[in-house]
């Protein structure tokens, strides 16, 4: 009986853990997967700003930000409220649109920066109930997407240029007092407003928040509103700008434990795939978010459906734009690219929808996406550059296809013909689609792609030695490497495990099958380094020395050139102590201590931009206008003390700067107080 009990108790528990732990994994996934199958989005830029359309007085290059680009004062901006009345808007058009153009889900602004809300808020006067208007848009467009089956989502601004209790204010708000503000009133506004969002409209797809970058917000606030959100909304999926992990527009979330549930590249898609992260590229049509009459520059339908399979290709989702007009209409040019996008998607969707990342490192006349189908890989080929001679070549596939067929003519399979390490398959000399041609190759298992194996280690320097991984998924090989340079044979070094350097080498590997090469060949340079030598016989006291500066820079100035406003000694690299929130710069200098010899790594986080010495020895390069960006880089030092130097200055927006580093037996961290020191 007792072994029984033990036995249940066992069970228990390990379901428990296997329970929660699979139970966070699988609830994350599950949260996800509607999302991840979704791979293409709409989202709405709409709201009072719609109505000036992009001009002040002589400009006519404004749009969302129209309030702050055109130093429109509050009290003459919220006159808008009182004109807001888009007569034309229909809730049931719009997502139709939508739908026929392939998209599954519609994020809309429910407040964007300048605070104004689109819901019927009772938090607030400024929203949509103040104006001619009167009717609750955020329900109109809830429920149209319910009746034609797509997610609805909120985007929701952080930063609120109109709600007295935000800060900072903008700084050519001179007239806006800041005496009475209070940000913790702020945020329980924000949080009263957002449990509206998520309590008044049935299930949220997405909450994408925005405006994070700001110094006022920081990585507490955003860890509590994730889970203030979370609480309302078990399965919703939060974006990473909720809290200040995201780097700038390249838009992905850096370490140091931010949350958020994807990535978020802004008119941008990053150059390569990116294993194992939910990402997804907002993107405009032409060059504003917000509606504006006087653009023209509006991408093709061509560019549009190519940067659709681009992006599905490396793994992510796609957020096309539309700014509608204040009659609540979209712009005639976006509704052209809709229904074109749409015409394509009808024939070819499958090949996004549900789709994974390319197993290929790139195709010279298109893209791949992937997907599971019974017991194999189906592989969609997005063909942009049609081949003249009729001869598409898949490159670097050792399988051959079961089935190959076009995917507008399914019944009509392809032949095929095996060139070495290519697929030749003989295609019509017309291409089915002039944008993108969709050719599906269709495998048993996972098809034999010639990727290289992956050389890695913790760093690419050492002092004395290191160990190197090399290592494939690939089925059926062996890995034969060279530690000159040079090209790897069948007869060169086989790996059976972790490799040991002990002298500098430029690691090459390649895979083999049947005593015949099936890779191209991977090169990792490693270095043998001294380290650095720390300073002897010194006089030191905690802290560091900053000298502080103002002016207006688009990169780090020459601190030797300029006029220091202030200097003095401080605990750590505070920049809390400037004078003004913007067009300023520091230097902060002295000495880090270094208990254990080993390769240290250190980073900069700065919006923005910011470099990191020791002695001479540019360590870390994050020089330039960004917002929050990360940069890294490690150096070789022995214990004791080293001199260093951070430089960082601000332009204009949010600013920030963190310092951080890691070493032997130092896990990640912001360098603390206690191994910082100035010389007297
Ligand atoms: O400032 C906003 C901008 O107006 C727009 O909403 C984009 C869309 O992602 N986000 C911010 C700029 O990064």
């Amino acid at each position: 009986m007792k072994r029984i009990i033990i036995l249940f108790l066992l069970l228990t528990l390990n379901n428990h853990v296997f329970g929660v732990e699979n139970e966070m994994k699988n609830s994350n996934d599950k949260r996800m997967d509607w999302w991840r199958e979704a791979r293409f989005g709409m989202f709405i830029h709409w709201g009072l700003y719609a109505i000036p359309a992009g001009q002040w007085e002589t400009g006519t290059n404004h749009a969302e930000w129209i309030r702050t680009t055109a130093e429109i004062p509050l009290e003459q901006y919220d006159k808008f409220v009182e004109e807001f009345n888009p007569v034309k808007f229909n809730a049931d058009d719009w997502v139709r649109m939508a739908k026929d153009a392939g998209m599954k889900y519609i994020v809309i602004t429910s407040k964007h920066h300048d605070g104004f809300s689109l819901f019927n808020s009772k938090y607030t006067e400024y929203d949509i109930m103040a104006t001619p208007f009167q009717r609750d848009i955020m329900e109109e467009l809830a429920n149209a997407c319910r009746k034609y089956g797509l997610k609805i989502c909120w985007y929701h601004s952080i930063m609120d240029w109109h709600h007295p209790d935000y800060l900072p204010r903008r700084n050519w708000e001179k007239n806006r007092g800041t005496e009475n503000a209070d940000f913790e009133h702020y945020i329980a506004y924000m949080k009263n407003q957002l449990k509206e969002l998520l309590q008044n409209y049935g299930d949220i797809g997405v909450l994408w928040f925005d405006g994070e970058w700001e110094e006022t917000w920081t990585h507490e606030y955003g860890k509590d509103l994730y889970q203030y959100v979370r609480s309302l909304q078990p399965n919703i999926i939060i974006n990473n700008r909720v809290d200040i992990g995201r780097s700038g527009m390249q838009g992905l979330t850096r370490d140091g434990g931010y949350v958020g549930d994807f990535g978020t590249p802004e008119q941008e898609i990053p150059p390569t795939g990116l294993p194992d992260v939910d990402w997804e590229t907002c993107m405009t049509m032409n060059d504003h978010w917000g509606y504006n009459k006087n653009n023209h520059n509006w991408k093709s339908a061509t560019d549009l459906i190519q940067k659709l399979a681009d992006i599905v290709s490396k793994g992510g989702n796609f957020l096309l734009n539309v700014g509608p007009t204040a009659e609540g209409i979209f712009p005639q040019p976006s509704i052209d690219r809709l229904a074109a996008i749409g015409q394509w998607m009808q024939l070819n969707g499958e090949a996004i929808h549900g789709t994974g990342a390319s197993p290929f490192k790139d195709l010279y006349w298109g893209r791949c996406t992937q997907k599971q189908i019974d017991a194999g890989t189906r592989l969609y080929l997005h063909v942009f550059t049609w081949p003249e001679d009729g001869r598409l070549i898949v490159p670097g596939i050792y399988s051959n296809p079961d089935r190959t067929y076009l995917l507008s003519h399914k019944i009509n399979e392809l032949d095929i013909a095996r060139e070495e390490d290519k697929i030749v398959i003989q295609v019509p000399n017309i291409a089915p689609d002039s944008m993108n041609s969709i050719v599906v190759l269709d495998f048993k298992g996972r098809p034999d792609i010639n990727n290289p194996p992956k050389i890695t280690a913790q760093h690419d320097i050492f002092i004395h030695n290191t160990n190197i991984s090399i290592t494939s998924e690939r089925e059926n090989i062996t890995i034969h490497y060279t530690l000159d340079g040079s090209e790897p044979t069948i007869n060169s070094i086989l790996v059976t495990g972790e490799v040991r350097l002990t002298n500098a080498a430029r690691v090459s590997a390649r895979a083999f099958r049947d005593g015949k090469p099936v890779s191209r060949t991977i090169y990792v340079d490693y270095k043998k380094v001294n380290p650095r030598p720390a300073l002897m016989k010194i006089k030191k006291m905690p802290g560091v020395r900053y000298n502080y500066f103002e002016g207006s820079w688009d990169s780090l100035p020459d601190f030797q050139s300029i006029d220091i406003k202030s200097k003095g000694i401080i605990s750590n690299f505070d920049i809390s102590i400037r004078k003004q929130n913007d067009f300023f710069a520091f230097m902060f200098e002295g000495l880090i201590y270094i208990e254990e010899e080993g390769i240290y790594s250190f980073y900069t986080d700065s919006d923005d931009g910011s470099r990191f010495y020791i002695g001479d020895q540019v360590v870390v390069e994050n020089d330039g206008l960004h917002s929050m960006s990360e940069a890294s880089g490690s150096v070789a030092l022995s214990s004791g003390y080293h001199p260093f130097l951070v430089t960082y200055f601000e332009k204009g927006g949010g600013n920030q700067l963190i310092v951080s580093y890691e070493g032997p037996n130092i896990t990640k961290q912001a360098i603390p107080e206690a191994v910082l020191f100035y010389q007297k």
